[in-house]
């Protein structure tokens, strides 16, 4: 007799899940269906499953297809489970090739197609798989990519890039890439867009006018009067359009935001804040796919500003070096405000190396976040007496990006999301970062 194993969460049993449990049960005789605990889900980063245990058991149990259910747990109780059971093949869908492949060691490891693009019911019921497409040509549409594994419900309907820029080799294989942005919108029923500022308009537009959800790098668009058309766009349509910024989904950060609000320095009189990431800029032959300073680090350098102290500040201060043969690509900028009760001032540059921190100066004491501020999982409270000193720490789980997703899906359920980026804060960032340049 030959005996089968394989493992999942299995939320909301879907075809896809019980495609792979037939062809999984004809590799063999015997068919052993491990399905995850939900403390093991969360230990390992994985999200928004929307059913207990018990459901998902009794839903495998229903398909007559396991021969034998059990529940993983632990990390590494696929090796005992091998043993125990004398599974003589370990097979899982392909989305996980390569990630198994230690398994050969005590069985035959399979991985079966991953079935692509699952029948959709309407995206707002609770049942539906988000079948999202990537667009864009730069790292973060791998790091997206790779983050969608984390969250349950969320499937990969595949990727559009204008060049294939620094794709990764599983994205560039992705079955579904498509050749056109037109293709990928036939596909999915939300895209993640991350494409050069200059392009977002248009396919943001595109993207709602396909009734498809949107999330964004922020700035959505260059143009004031653009975002609003889009914004007006999202709501006649009952669609989602959500600011990209990834800070504003760290766990961290949101509890800090809390903590300020809550007095614990007393009130805030200047936010000071720094990102640069030194680049190779061949000054000659810029790629058409890079971002400018301002438009790659500024949303993100403004966003613990304009959610602290507000966007009313009263005058603006601003200094750009760009490249000599290409004026519209700063290589730094700095930019101070003058509130009425504040000043805050960002500093961004890929042509320029500072320390990447955040201060948060108060009356009674300060915030200090150590670079990289906008991805950290740990900050301190600083006071006269440092004995008074406080230190937190918050595990950030892949930048923050798989609670971004889920930010999204709650919003498209029509659920309230309380660390998503409002539209006001989107709208003065481009008043900064955009076009205008205001400041
Ligand atoms: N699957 C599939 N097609 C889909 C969705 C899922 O073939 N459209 C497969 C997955 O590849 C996996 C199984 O169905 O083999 C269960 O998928 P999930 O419930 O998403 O669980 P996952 O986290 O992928 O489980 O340790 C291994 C993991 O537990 C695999």
């Amino acid at each position: 007799m030959t005996k089968v194993i394989t493992y999942g969460t299995y939320d909301f049993l879907h075809e896809g899940h019980i495609r792979l449990l037939k062809r999984a049960k004809a590799l063999g005789d015997y068919l052993i269906v491990g399905v995850t605990a939900d403390d093991f889900d969360m230990a390992r980063g994985k999200i928004n499953v929307g059913q207990s245990l018990m459901e998902r058991v009794e839903a495998i149990r229903q398909t007559g297809l396991a021969d034998k259910i059990i529940i993983e747990e632990y990390e590494g109780q696929k090796i005992d489970d091998i043993r125990r059971y004398e599974a003589d093949i370990f097979t899982v869908g392909s989305d996980w090739v390569g990630k198994f492949d230690y398994l050969n060691e005590f069985c035959k490891v399979v991985y079966l197609d991953r079935t692509e693009g699952i029948s959709s019911t309407e995206i707002r019921s609770h049942r539906q798989e988000l079948r999202i497409g990537l667009v864009g040509e730069t790292n973060i549409v791998n790091k997206f990519k790779n983050e969608c594994r984390y969250v349950n419900g969320v499937e990969i309907a595949g990727v559009y890039a204008s060049t294939s820029g620094t794709l990764d080799n599983e994205l560039k294989n992705l079955t579904s890439r498509t050749s056109s942005y037109d293709e990928l919108l036939c596909k999915c029923n939300a895209v993640y867009i991350a494409s050069k500022p200059s392009e977002h308009y248009h396919q943001v537009k595109k993207a709602l006018e396909s009734g498809a959800h949107v999330i964004c790098e922020s700035p959505i668009t260059l143009d004031i009067e653009q975002f609003d058309e889009l914004i007006h766009i999202a709501s006649e349509k009952g669609l989602v359009l959500m600011d990209g910024i990834k800070t504003a989904y760290s766990l961290a950060f949101n509890r800090m935001m809390l903590l300020i609000k809550a007095g614990i320095i007393g009130d805030v009189l200047s936010v000071d804040t720094t990102c640069t990431s030194l680049i190779d800029i061949d000054k000659n032959n810029l790629p058409s796919h890079l971002w400018n300073s301002i438009t790659a680090w500024g949303p993100t350098a403004l966003l613990p500003i304009f959610k602290i102290l507000g966007t009313d500040f009263k005058q603006t201060m601003r200094y750009s070096k760009s490249l000599p043969n290409h004026k519209d690509f700063d290589i730094f900028t700095k930019v101070s405000f003058i509130y009425d009760n504040g000043v805050a001032s960002i500093k961004v540059g890929q042509g320029v190396k500072s320390e990447g921190e955040m201060v948060i100066s108060g009356t009674k004491g300060y915030i200090y976040v150590p670079a990289p501020w906008w991805k950290t999982d740990y900050f301190e409270v600083r006071y006269e007496n440092s004995s008074e000193n406080k230190r937190y720490f918050y595990q950030l789980d892949g930048e923050g990006i798989r609670y971004e997703i889920l930010s999204f899906i709650n919003l498209i359920k029509g659920r309230k999301s309380y660390n998503q980026v409002s539209e006001e804060i989107s709208q003065q960032i481009i008043r900064i970062v955009g076009n205008t340049g205001e400041g």
